[in-house]
């Protein structure tokens, strides 16, 4: 992919510490249903959401605020893990929990004023594998995707979000639920 520096690692995580991260997230974060406003009208987003972090690592996107929750075990345990790669230290993570294929997360970068410049955002999956495609913003026939997989990996820094927007898109296949971390660097 041109414009961009984006690695993927798909067993980063053996398939026992996924399995056991999988239940270990679905039943402990605290999960929320946000809204966001379609043409006017108030609809719930196609998948739900949770932010933790460091405190005061707040976060806005689509219009909604999230204080950070604190970091849980089980989240530290996985930031640790993907820091040793991406010699960052990340101080939150914005989570989503796909229930089926009707939920998903269209077109968009990673590039609120609070990530920096240059964001370097850490996003493992866990549970059914679902696509995640890229698309070029200035030439829309460069495309790419990949399949993010239970215990996957991907990295993203550089220029990525500035060149490249991302999207899972809504499936009408039958896919297992998901939960997606997205690792980022709140700057100040
Ligand atoms: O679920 C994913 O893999 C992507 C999530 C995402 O794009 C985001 O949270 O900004």
């Amino acid at each position: 992919m041109p414009d961009a520096k984006a690695t993927f690692y798909r067993n980063f995580f053996d398939l026992r510490k996924s399995d056991t991260l999988f239940q270990v997230l679905l039943n402990e974060i605290n999960w929320r249903q946000d809204r966001m406003k379609l043409y006017g009208k108030e609809i719930d987003l196609p998948r739900k959401t949770a932010w933790y972090g460091d405190r005061g690592k707040s976060y806005t996107f689509s219009g909604i605020h999230l204080d950070p929750e604190p970091w849980t075990p089980s989240l530290l345990e996985v930031k640790q893990r993907i820091e040793a790669v991406a010699e960052v230290q990340f101080n939150s993570v914005l989570l989503n929990l796909y229930r089926h294929g009707g939920d998903g997360i269209s077109w968009h970068t990673d590039a609120e004023p609070e990530l920096g410049d240059n964001p370097v955002i850490g996003s493992v999956s866990f549970g059914g594998t679902r696509r995640f495609m890229f698309r070029h913003r200035q030439n829309r026939d460069l495309k790419a995707e990949v399949e993010l997989t239970h215990g996957s990996f991907l990295l993203m820094a550089g220029e990525t979000q500035h060149f490249w927007q991302h999207q899972v898109p809504k499936t009408a296949r039958k896919v297992e639920p998901r939960i997606n971390l997205t690792f980022r660097v709140i700057v100040d």
